[in-house]
Parts: C-alpha cells; structure tokens; sequence
C-alpha cells in the first residue's frame, strides 16, 4: 500500500465532477487500500479520491475515533444520497485539502446513502451523527465541493488566501 500526496486548494483537480466508476477492477480496489492508508496517515476520518487527483467517484471513511474501539475501514464506490433529513446538524468541519482550517457547517442530520463495496455489492444504511457529515462532506468532494463553499465569501476567501499562502511557503522548502 502506498501514501499518496494530498492536494490542497486551491487546485483545480478539486473542482471538477467526478466520474462514476463503471466496473470495478484490482486497480480501483488498490486505489481505494491506497486511500484508506493516506487517510489513516494523515490523519483524518474521511478521503475522496479527488483529493490524490483521481477524479473518480471513490470515497473512503472511519469515522471511529473512541480510543480502543475497533476500526470501520469503509470504502464506497458511486456513493449517492437517496435521502436526506429535514433535520439538521451543525459539525465544526476540516478538510484534510485545507489544513489547519475549521468552520461550522450545516447539514442533514441523518441521511440514506447507496454504494458499492470493496467487493462489488451494492449497499444501503442510513448514517447519523459524525458519520452523515462525513459521508456528506466526501460526497461533495466528487462534486467538485469543498466545506468552504458553504461558508460567506470573505471568510472562504481569506481561507483561501491562507491556502495559497501556505502552497507558496511549502514549494519553497
Ligand atoms: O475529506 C477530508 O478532507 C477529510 C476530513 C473529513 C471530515 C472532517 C470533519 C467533518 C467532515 C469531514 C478530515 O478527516 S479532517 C481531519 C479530522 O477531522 C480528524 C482528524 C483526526 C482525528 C479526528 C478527526
Ligand atoms: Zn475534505
């Protein structure tokens, strides 16, 4: 398994819609084990492959963070909302393409989501709590969106300035 560089915004490849995958193949399974172990490094609790410049719909999470609990390695293929709550949840979000920043976002509090795994099989279950913000967040990702895009524009762009700031200082070293 290998650790791959994550891009930071601004950067284009974070823009764009995501292509849908077609069939699934040894390759985009060593892609999705390659972004579970990115992720993990990171650390974070979410990647969308746009994120390591594969602009496909690919998205893996663990949203597992109590200390000694077993891990839930979770990889989604295609994922879609099918349904979303009219309740809502406010989640101090961050973004492992925006280091350092977090902002309120609101969202669904509960939402259905349908995928296919690691194995090809198609799946349904609903997510609440950390879970349904994530999921959300990465499926936004294949979207070509970022957290920041729900923000107002004068504070996502003073994030972004930061973003470029922190680009220039990193490509200097
Ligand atoms: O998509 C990403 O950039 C990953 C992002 C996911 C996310 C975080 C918060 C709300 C919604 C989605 C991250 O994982 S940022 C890092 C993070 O939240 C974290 C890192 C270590 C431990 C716990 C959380
Ligand atoms: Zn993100």
């Amino acid at each position: 398994m290998t650790i791959k560089p994550i891009l930071i915004h601004p950067d284009p490849r974070l823009k764009k819609l995501a292509a849908p995958v077609a069939d699934l193949s040894d390759e985009l399974r060593q892609l999705a084990d390659d972004m579970l172990e990115t992720m993990y490094d990171a650390p974070g609790i979410g990647l969308a492959a746009p994120q390591i410049g594969q602009l496909t719909r690919l998205i893996v999470m663990d949203c597992v963070k109590e200390e000694g609990a077993a891990p839930q390695p979770t990889v989604m293929f295609n994922p879609e909302v099918l349904a979303a709550s009219d309740e809502l949840n406010t989640y101090e979000e961050g973004c492992l393409s925006i280091p350092e920043q977090f902002a309120d976002v609101t969202r669904p509090a509960e939402v259905t989501v349908r995928w296919i795994d690691r194995d090809g099989a198609e799946q349904t279950r609903d997510f609440g709590g950390l879970w349904a913000t994530c999921v959300q967040h990465e499926i936004d990702h294949l979207d070509g969106k970022l957290f920041i895009d729900y923000l107002k524009p004068l504070k996502r762009q003073l994030i972004t300035r930061k973003m470029v700031k922190l680009k220039r200082e990193r490509a200097r070293l």
